[in-house]
């Protein structure tokens, strides 16, 4: 029987809309949905890996336990109910022992989390770590704190044809695009935005990309500013003081008047600044000229709208700053909210209390993060896990300030840390050290995911996880035309690979029966459309409704939502109330307006300048189209696109180094960490950057075409620099030496 299913691709993030054709319940082909309201029938090459994922030899079939030590990858299969009853004892016990905090819940960069964290709420731990701080919190927050907590999604304006309440528009009203650091047409995160800029550079726009690698979408604009890694904030902060100190008309005085607070104390900081042209030119390695150019240009070219990303800005400690820089240069250029400027893309309304559960008050505050000195970092901090691991968590803030506590289990839900997260060595040493009765630290580890990765290797527990193309959750996209759709299971789950709900429900009722009463009942839902209904009921549609009618509902979308905004002045903040309640409540002393600060490993650093000498090259890393993290490696599809990841230098400093296309590498950093490359010789890179990309380099015999792969390029991050606000890992700081191998 061959059936045509609506679907939602998640091989990433962008969540495009698909139609399968599914033959004999197995995929045999997919096509893009032109009818999605993101996608308009746009996919890219990686969701092809999907299917073969789904059915792949390595696809892990049933539950694993441990019979060797950690990470030597030896399992012997089991039982669903021996595995979950094990492990709820152990949950159980650990409950007693220490509290409910001893669980860390974490997961990577995927969907379909609802359950977890009921599961989590239920149990009682505050510690559920999704992927964002070693993703986008920088720009999450530096937004949030300005724009209001709802409003942490603004987007570029260019999805086309967007429907309003006045009827559908199809032009593109944007004439100025500033992209800072971020790579839609590679690095796809939503597919609109790929395809909006080639639209709209078509239809006339200026688009300028701030990257050190001239990337597609670099090559596709009319400046490209190849500044030195991390020093986008002394950009943004130059433009920022030459619009406000030179205003020929850039600045929209209306708005800022009545629709901003703190511009007063912006200006003057601004003005008795050094943050000129010149000053930011030796940072960046731009020349002043340009910076005033591009000033000049942005402030007079409207609508216009400016996008810092997730991981070129995002990925330093200073990104929040950063990030913040860009929010206030939208809003006071009157750009904020407007067509074909930088839209506020509403969070379609969930009941996500009644499906997730709510926490109360006292337990939320064991959270090993926001009440341990980081009271702003909203989701937690991922790269201070291992630490947290190996010394214990001690509360700093709340009723329990004083309080320390030890992590005593770990779930890896559809991650890999040990290859996405900084300093892959500490994850080895946190989850393998011993006690000295010879226990581990960590007494229990368990991994759900469809492969075995090189996380998975370090588990106590595997759990065969349903794919994407055999659960079903509920996508908020984000646009500015608020939207959900459904993804819908279109084949049935493989070997014994379970839904969220299919292992979550039972470990909760094995861990009552193990005597934690609040375990009882605490998956309510028998079916995936119960908790999918309430979670979508105040849209006012169920599961089954979108099955019917096409996958997807939206509103028309809206501009000018500004009175919508909810930072504590109902404003923009150019000065954020946010950071002033946290200082005041916490005793921080975060910075409530801009300022400059440059980033660890770096020779902007004071600290670090010396060390730029023996260590001469910034180290960044960049995305592949054809892959998604480590995830897709494992497939003929994606890997015949590109086998390897590519290692990139400059012609003349490799040239310098003696090294060559295809010739072997060490590159070590200053923590006295090194990784093995193949060196890719380029110009479209400037002198002392190098390029590498992340989620290689895999071990698991598991893994059978990827496995050994390429290298892990974080084995050469470093674990104890995140953001001071936001705690997003700070992957992009790192400074490196290179060396040729000689190999007889
Ligand atoms: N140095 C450096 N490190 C980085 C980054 C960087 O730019 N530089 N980027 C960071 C960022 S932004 C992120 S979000 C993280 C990502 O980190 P992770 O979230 O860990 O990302 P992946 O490696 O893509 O996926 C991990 C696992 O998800 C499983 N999986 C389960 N279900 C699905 C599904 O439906 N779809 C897909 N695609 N996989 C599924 C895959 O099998 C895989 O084992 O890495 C971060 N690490
Ligand atoms: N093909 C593909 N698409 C993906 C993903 C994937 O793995 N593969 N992952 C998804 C995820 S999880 C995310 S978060 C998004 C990320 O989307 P992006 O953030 O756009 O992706 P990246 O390629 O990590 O980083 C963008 C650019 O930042 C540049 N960069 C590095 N350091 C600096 C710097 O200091 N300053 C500036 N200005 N630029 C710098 C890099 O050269 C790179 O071209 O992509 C999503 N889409
Ligand atoms: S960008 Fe590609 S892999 Fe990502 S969701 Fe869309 S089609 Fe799937
Ligand atoms: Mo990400």
């Amino acid at each position: 029987m061959t059936e045509e299913l609506r679907t939602v691709c998640y091989m990433c993030s962008s969540e495009c809309g698909m139609i399968t054709r599914v033959e004999g319940d197995r995929v045999v082909e997919i096509r893009g949905d032109p009818e999605h309201p993101m996608t308009h029938g746009a996919l890219c090459p990686k969701v092809f890996a999907a299917p073969e994922l789904a059915d792949a030899k390595d696809r892990i079939q049933t539950p694993l336990r441990r019979v060797g030590d950690r990470g030597e990858g030896d399992f012997e299969p089991i039982s669903w109910e021996e595995a979950l009853n094990e492990i709820a004892a152990k949950l159980v016990a650990h409950k007693e022992e220490v509290g409910p905090e001893s669980l860390l819940v974490q997961f990577g960069e995927k969907p379909d989390h609802d359950l977890v964290y009921r599961f989590a709420a239920a149990y009682g731990t505050p510690n559920v770590l999704d992927h964002d701080s070693i993703c986008d919190t920088n720009r999450r927050e530096g937004f949030m704190y300005t724009y209001g907590p709802s409003h942490f999604r603004p987007l570029p304006d260019l999805n086309r044809p967007i429907h309003t309440s006045e009827g559908v528009r199809t032009a593109h009203d944007m004439r100025y695009l500033l992209l800072v650091g971020e790579n839609p047409l590679e690095a796809t995160r939503f597919l609109y935005l790929r395809d909006g800029i080639r639209d709209a550079v078509r239809a006339g726009m200026h688009l300028t990309v701030v990257d050190p690698f001239e990337t597609a979408t670099a090559r596709l604009a009319k400046d490209w500013l190849a500044v030195k890694p991390g020093s986008d904030l002394a950009l943004m902060l130059a433009i920022l003081r030459f619009v406000v100190v030179e205003d020929r008309g850039y600045l929209d005085h209306d708005f800022i008047a009545h629709r901003t607070v703190g511009f007063d104390e912006l200006s003057a900081r601004l003005h008795a600044s050094p943050w000129t042209p010149e000053w930011a030119a030796e940072r960046t390695g731009l020349t002043a000229e340009t910076i005033r150019r591009v000033a000049h240009q942005f402030g007079s070219t409207k609508p216009a709208a400016a996008m810092v990303g997730m991981n070129g800005v995002g990925h330093h400690t200073n990104g929040f700053l950063t990030t913040r820089a860009a929010a206030m240069l939208v809003a006071i250029t009157g750009n904020l909210d407007v067509p074909g400027g930088l839209a506020l893309a509403p969070q379609p309304e969930l009941d996500t209390a009644a499906v997730h559960g709510v926490l109360p008050p006292d337990r939320r505050e064991k959270h090993k993060d926001n009440f341990a000195g980081y009271p702003l970092a909203c989701r937690g901090i991922k790269a201070k896990d291992p630490t947290d691991i190996l010394e214990g968590v001690t509360l700093t803030h709340g009723r329990h300030a004083g309080t320390r506590y030890p992590i005593r289990s770990l779930f890896v839900i559809h991650g890999n840390p040990l290859v996405n997260a900084p300093a892959s060595s500490r994850w080895r040493e946190a989850l393998t050290k011993r006690r000295e009765d010879g226990e581990y630290l960590l007494d229990l580890v368990v991994f759900n995911d469809t492969q075995l990765n090189d996380t998975g290797l370090l588990a106590d527990y595997v759990l065969p996880m349903a794919s994407f193309l055999e659960r079903q959750g509920v996508c908020r996209i984000y646009l500015n035309e608020p939207t959900i759709s459904l993804r819908r299971p279109v084949i049935g789950l493989r070997g014994q690979s379970r839904t969220p709900l299919g292992w979550l429900k039972p470990l909760a009722e094995a861990c009552a029966r193990h005597g934690d009463p609040e375990m009882a009942g605490a998956i309510p839902y028998d079916s995936d459309d119960e908790w999918c209904d309430a979670l979508m009921a105040p849209q006012g549609v169920t599961a089954a409704k979108l099955r019917e009618s096409g996958g997807t509902q939206r509103g028309p979308a809206r501009f000018y939502k500004y009175d919508s905004l909810d930072t504590p002045s109902g404003k923009v903040e150019l000065r954020s109330g946010i950071i002033d309640q946290a200082n005041a409540e916490f005793g921080t002393d975060y910075e409530p307006l801009i300022d400059y600060a440059p980033n660890k490993w770096s020779r902007e650093h004071a600290d670090f300048a010396e060390l730029a000498e023996r260590f001469p090259f910034q180290l960044i890393t960049g995305r592949i189209y054809a892959h998604t993290g480590s995830a897709t490696q494992n497939t003929e599809s994606a890997l015949k696109q590109k086998p390897e990841p590519p290692f990139l230098m400059n012609v003349d400093d490799a040239r310098r180094l003696d090294l060559s296309d295809g010739d072997r590498a060490q590159v070590e950093n200053p923590l006295g960490r090194s990784i093995e490359v193949v060196v890719k010789t380029t110009d479209r890179l400037p002198k002392g950057v190098v390029r590498a990309t992340h989620g290689w380099g895999q071990k698991s015999r598991f893994l059978s075409k990827s496995r050994g792969r390429g290298y892990n390029v974080n084995e050469l991050t470093d674990d104890t620099n995140w953001a001071p606000i936001s705690g997003n890992a700070g992957f992009g700081d790192m400074m490196v030496r290179i060396s040729r191998i000689n190999r007889p």
